[in-house]
């Protein structure tokens, strides 16, 4: 049974069976907006390109890696003292799968639409913390998305077999105006990785923002 997860929960990375969960995808699954045509006639998507990104925090706290979208503006990125973007932490234990730009058409298939793969056994000793956290790149707030579900799974980002924990970014009143989510943090407690479902929506319009504030208030 997978742990449906609430926001601010804390677990350890254990399976049923008390072995250590090391390798595991955490992925989202989001619909583009599907509106009535003109006279109700017919259906138009509105694209929803939310972005899964992560950063890697050492010991000392500082930043000392990243995964997010390589197509961000790398001008705006240098602004807030940014690198570019890539797809694999220089460890090579983390890898995203590659940009959504649209989100799913014609209704949820069940599949998420952007991974970070994760193999915690090859995390670089220097690492303590890591977050995850998500973006709108385009104009909506969270509670104008059909569906949007992140969720912790075995497999891979093409063949799902167990499902850990998931959650739910659902259409609430609470995510208006909202559109990026601080969702969770992977930190080192007595060499023991653990997870914490931190869930909270914000107003950043850029993964900058997100970035700066977690620095700012989450470490
Ligand atoms: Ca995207
Ligand atoms: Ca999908």
């Amino acid at each position: 049974m997978a742990i449906n997860l609430t926001k601010g929960q804390k677990i350890d990375l254990r399976k049923a069976s008390g072995d250590k969960l090391t390798n595991f995808c955490i992925g989202v699954n989001w619909g583009a907006i599907q509106k009535k045509g003109f006279l109700g006639l017919g259906t138009k998507n509105i694209d929803v390109d939310l972005d899964l990104s992560c950063i890697l925090i050492d010991d000392n706290n500082n930043l000392c890696d990243h995964i997010y979208s390589p197509l961000y503006n790398i001008e705006v990125l240098q602004q807030f003292g940014l690198p570019k973007g890539k797809l694999v932490s220089n460890d090579g234990a983390l890898r995203h799968t590659g940009d959504d730009l649209q989100g799913d058409k014609g209704g949820d298939d069940g599949l998420d639409n952007e991974i970070i793969t994760v193999d915690l056994s090859r995390v670089s000793p220097a690492v303590s913390k890591i977050f995850f956290f998500l973006n709108n790149v385009g104009d909506e707030d969270f509670s104008q998305i059909p569906y949007a579900k992140i969720r912790m799974f075995e497999g891979t980002p093409t063949r799902v077999n167990s499902v850990f924990a998931d959650y739910n970014v659902s259409a609430e009143a609470a995510y208006t105006g909202k559109k990026a989510l601080i969702m969770a943090k992977l930190y080192k407690r007595n060499d023991e990785w653990k997870f914490d479902a931190i869930g909270d929506p914000t107003e950043d319009v850029f993964l900058g923002q997100t970035i700066h504030r977690i620095a700012k208030n989450y470490l």
